[in-house]
């Protein structure tokens, strides 16, 4: 048979697109090389910022904001609880492009935000500790999503929907054409379209298609620390991103006692994302344990810690395009660390991008062709 979509990764973008996809009656089938949700790619350890006010650029905004729609639409279709009104407050040096971005976004989009001198932060959160020429902006109405249970949501509703779902099958070979020929080691399916959500595999699988994209999977930590629930607990503390010249760390209050949670967000190895990825270590926990020993000093003692994948573009911008020469197939790449908070919207592009041609979004920023790479 030809499907009308192959979905290639069902992550969380993959996932929101093969439901959007199925709903609109279309023949989908998503193809995953694990059994998501799992541990193998960026989509795992419980909890996801996602705020509004964006660091990264106010030309996210609009982008984001649909993101936060959809989930709300999830949880409604799911009943599920899915996102977390923690608060978010970024931190830094006032004129850190990061915080600049976040007060512009705020501005041009009415966004609430509330600044604080370090002292006035101090005396909000008492488990803070921050130098004095720090602020931070807080941003109340961001928080919290809860990964796995947000691609469990999709996953329920896109099979509902009717679209087929192949856990621990990897794409080997991706043939171009009118129509796409996918070969895994069970089978060789067809499809008039393509979706390549793949995380940190997209590379070599369009590498299969002679097609190179800039983009670098990437070993990162992140970890759990005991903490003292009446400092450090939501609805006490919130989730947070900071951000210093030279990098940056991000993290979560305590969530269901599961402890206050922290993450390096800049720097990490390049790897082979089929090598099982080097184990959290001592030089990690040291990392970490300076940055919450400074900044959050009455946390406990570490729990435990993790490693996952982020998929790396130059600038750190996405990737959401048509393939040169190929209007059929789509990719959506490289998220570098930030794009989770974006995977319903992500899902609703590629979904447009596919049916139609074209979004409401304005993806201009992540187009492939800003890299000379062919
Ligand atoms: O985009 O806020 C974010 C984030 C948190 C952890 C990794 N990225």
């Amino acid at each position: 048979m030809i499907y009308d979509v192959i979905i290639i990764g069902a992550g969380s973008m993959g996932m929101a697109a093969g439901y959007n996809l199925a709903k609109a009656g279309k023949n989908v089938l998503m193809l995953d090389a694990f059994d998501p949700p799992h541990e193998e790619g960026s989509h795992h350890g419980d909890t996801r910022i996602i705020r509004f006010a964006y660091g990264e650029g106010a030309s996210y905004v609009p982008f984001v904001k649909r993101a936060g729609e959809l989930w709300k639409e999830l949880e409604a279709l799911t009943d599920e609880s899915l996102f977390l009104q923690t608060g978010v407050m970024n931190v830094g040096e006032e004129t850190h492009s990061f915080i600049q971005n976040v007060k512009t976004s705020a501005k041009l989009y009415d966004l609430s935000l509330e600044q604080y001198s370090a002292a006035e932060a101090m005396e909000k959160w008492s488990g803070l500790s921050l130098p004095e020429n720090f602020v931070a902006c807080y941003e109340p109405t961001a928080g919290v999503l809860r990964v796995e249970a947000c691609i469990r949501a999709y996953k329920t509703l896109a099979i509902e929907a009717g679209a087929t779902l192949h856990t621990n099958e990897k794409v080997q070979n991706i043939e171009a054409g009118n129509i796409v020929r996918v070969q895994t080691a069970n089978s060789v399916y067809e499809a008039k379209h393509l979706i390549v959500t793949a995380g940190a595999w997209a590379t070599e699988l369009l590498q299969s298609m002679g097609i190179t994209i800039p983009v670098t999977p990437t070993r990162k930590t992140f970890a759990w620390f005991e903490a003292d629930e009446q400092l450090y607990r939501e609805n006490v503390f919130p989730a947070y991103c900071f951000e210093f010249a030279d990098s940056s760390y991000y993290g979560f209050p305590s969530i269901d006692g599961a402890g206050l949670k922290l993450g390096r967000h800049d720097g990490g190895e390049a790897i082979n994302p089929n090598d099982p990825l080097r184990p959290f270590d001592e030089q990690d926990t040291i990392d970490l344990q300076s940055f919450i020993n400074r900044f959050m000093p009455q946390h406990g003692t570490l729990k435990f810690g993790k490693t996952c994948k982020y998929s790396m573009t130059p600038d750190e911008d996405f990737i959401i395009d048509f393939l040169p020469e190929h209007r059929n197939i789509v990719i959506a790449a490289g998220f570098s660390g930030h794009g989770f908070k974006f995977s319903s919207a992500v899902g609703e592009v590629l979904t447009d991008l596919t049916l139609n041609g074209k979004s409401k979004q304005d993806l201009s920023i992540f187009r492939l062709s800003r890299f000379n790479t062919h």
